[in-house]
């Protein structure tokens, strides 16, 4: 049988979720390397597939998907991977109220960090201390509703990881360089650094330093 195809490039947030998740469930696929810094997914050829001229992206056979969450949910229930993706009414609930929560509001307010710490330096600006400053109100909100979470869990949605977990911590995959205020939600930092990053499909998705200035100057 054909092996699902997943168009990515890992040094993204949503490419590099995708690829831990996938790697969480056990699903097994070929990976299709997207440039996203010579905008790979932007030319008509990718566009096809992903009309947003975002990645991923993810073929399988007939069906094309994009949204990174999506193809997650998609690839654990195609395996059948219940410990990743649990099938309880209730608990299944509570995942995706978590999945929906990270793209509409964690990944974008994580993302400004992202931007301002990480892409400015890359392309010579200076982050902007104000852009930062106004952030950081919206994001120790969101961060504390994660920290009181995590206060009375192990993982985001009980006792083992899911792709719940893969999720929230994506937006977060370079945190010491997005300078993420992390010191203010112990529950949120100790779940990043003794969980998430210990889990071997993190480990395995790495991709060096990342997006640094230190990356691209060697
Ligand atoms: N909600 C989408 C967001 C995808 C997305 O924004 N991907 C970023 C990389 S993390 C991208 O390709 N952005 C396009 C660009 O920066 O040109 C998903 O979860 O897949």
């Amino acid at each position: 049988m054909e092996l699902m195809k997943v168009y990515a490039d890992p040094i993204t947030v949503n490419c590099r979720k995708v690829l831990a998740g996938l790697d969480l469930i056990g699903a097994p696929y070929e990976h299709v390397h997207v440039d996203y810094f010579t905008g790979q997914h932007k030319g008509d050829e990718y566009m096809a597939l992903n009309p947003n001229a975002s990645v991923p992206a993810l073929v399988d056979g007939d069906l094309v998907l994009w949204e990174s969450n999506a193809i997650l949910m998609y690839a654990a229930d195609k395996v059948g991977n219940h410990a990743a993706y649990p099938t309880d009414l209730k608990v299944r609930a509570d995942i995706n109220r978590w999945l929906l929560w990270e793209s509409s509001s964690w990944f974008g307010s994580c993302y400004v960090y992202l931007v301002e710490h990480c892409v400015k330096p890359l392309l010579a600006a200076e982050p902007d201390p104000q852009v930062i400053a106004v952030q950081d109100v919206t994001w120790n909100k969101l961060a504390g509703i994660l920290d009181a979470r995590l206060a009375r869990h192990d993982w985001i949605a009980g006792d083992a990881p899911t792709i719940a977990d893969i999720a929230i911590a994506a937006p977060m995959h370079l945190h010491p360089y997005q300078k993420l205020p992390l010191a203010q939600h112990p529950h949120l930092h100790r779940w990043m650094t003794e969980r998430v990053e210990t889990l071997p499909c993190w480990e395995r998705s790495f991709v060096g330093e990342g997006f640094t200035t230190e990356r691209r100057a060697a």
